[in-house]
């Protein structure tokens, strides 16, 4: 029998591997990302047993700086990522979608810290009493302050200059995808030996998709353009595989990720209620259009890339259209019809 480990490459043995790839390659960015999987094996650990251990479900009866119900979980994961991060030593300060403000780690003696990292610690929380995917997105910068305690401004970067970003998806198996630059990656948890190993190399969006993902129930308060693209979705013609499938879970990491296997565009608009849509830029938009790009796929504001946008809030939102460039691109045209139209009015 072949020996069954020749074939594994665990996350860190892959992580040592291209490590001469990275950015500023140190080790440092190296170690960063292991304690990040380590931190999301702690999870998916009570992510696994929510269902039986029933005092990890439930909500808090708190809510986060975005005003929404904190669950059980979502606490646990965010102190569990916050702790791994400020023991790794190689982080000087974490953002995440659950605290109001950033979080400076006590400087190292000695230790020039590089890094920053934005968290949304366990997006789509709502569908952990129903037992649906859920899934914690990263997103790491490097320093802009020169030393000393980080400040505001090493969160607030564009989402360009992202080093690298991932996501985890706890769903029927938990995996942990990533970029640094240099293409897309997914490693697969084995519980069995408890390592993530390389299940998913080099992931490439199809460039065209039959799925589209948006919360349909909010059609009317959506951007005549948005309503026009959901019909031409929704419409009959052969030629271009219409109608798509309309598949929307309420967990974007879930959505995303199936989308970006399958091809397809996952969408959250403006809505008469929302100008600016519910997704936030640095906790969710930015590390997600990192990977979308570098799988060859595209992430939009409607308007511009969203790695583009130059934020200026911790927790501020955006318009997200994300996915198989070729659907992406046709919502950017509907948009922008739509923008001449009305200066010709
Ligand atoms: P709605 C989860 O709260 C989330 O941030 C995404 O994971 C998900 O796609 C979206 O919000 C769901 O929002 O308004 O459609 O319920």
């Amino acid at each position: 029998m072949s020996n069954p480990l020749k074939k594994l490459i665990t996350l860190d043995e892959f992580i040592i591997r291209n490590e001469k790839d990275f950015p500023f390659a140190s080790g440092e960015l190296s170690g960063l990302l292991r304690d990040i999987g380590l931190a999301a094996k702690i999870v998916n650990r009570e992510v696994n047993k929510a269902g039986l251990v029933t005092d990890i479900q439930g909500i808090m009866g708190s809510t986060n700086s975005s005003g929404e119900e904190q669950k059980k979980l979502d606490v646990y994961a965010n102190d569990m990522f916050i702790n791994a991060l400020r023991v790794s030593g190689e982080c000087c300060g974490v953002a995440t979608e659950e605290n109001d403000d950033y979080i400076a780690f006590e400087p190292l003696p000695g230790k020039n810290v590089k890094y920053i990292v934005n968290l949304d610690p366990l997006d789509g929380s709502g569908n952990i009493d129903v037992n649906v995917s859920i899934g914690t997105i990263f997103s790491i910068f490097r320093r802009v302050s020169l030393s000393g305690p980080c400040t505001r401004e090493d969160f607030l970067q564009k989402g360009r200059e992202q080093v690298a970003a991932g996501y985890i998806i706890y769903g029927s198996s938990t995996m942990l995808v990533y970029t640094t630059g240099n293409g897309v990656n997914g490693f697969t948890l084995d519980p069995s030996i408890g390592e993530f190993c390389l299940s998913h190399p080099n992931f490439k969006f199809p460039s065209n998709g039959k799925i589209y993902s948006v919360n349909q129930g909010n059609f009317l308060k959506f951007p005549e353009p948005i309503r026009r693209y959901i019909d031409y979705c929704t419409a009959e013609d052969k030629a271009t595989g219409r109608p798509y499938s309309f598949r929307y879970i309420g967990s974007m990491v879930a959505d995303f990720h199936r989308n970006m296997i399958q091809g397809g565009i996952y969408m959250y608009p403006p809505t008469t209620k929302q100008a600016k849509g519910k997704l936030r830029l640095l906790f969710e938009c930015n590390p997600l259009a990192f990977i979308a790009e570098q799988a060859g796929g595209k992430a939009s504001s409607g308007e511009v890339p969203i790695m583009d946008l130059e934020p200026t809030e911790l927790h501020e939102r955006t318009p997200i259209y994300i996915g198989s460039t070729d659907m992406v691109d046709k919502v950017e045209e509907m948009l922008r019809k739509a923008k001449v139209g009305e200066a010709l009015l």
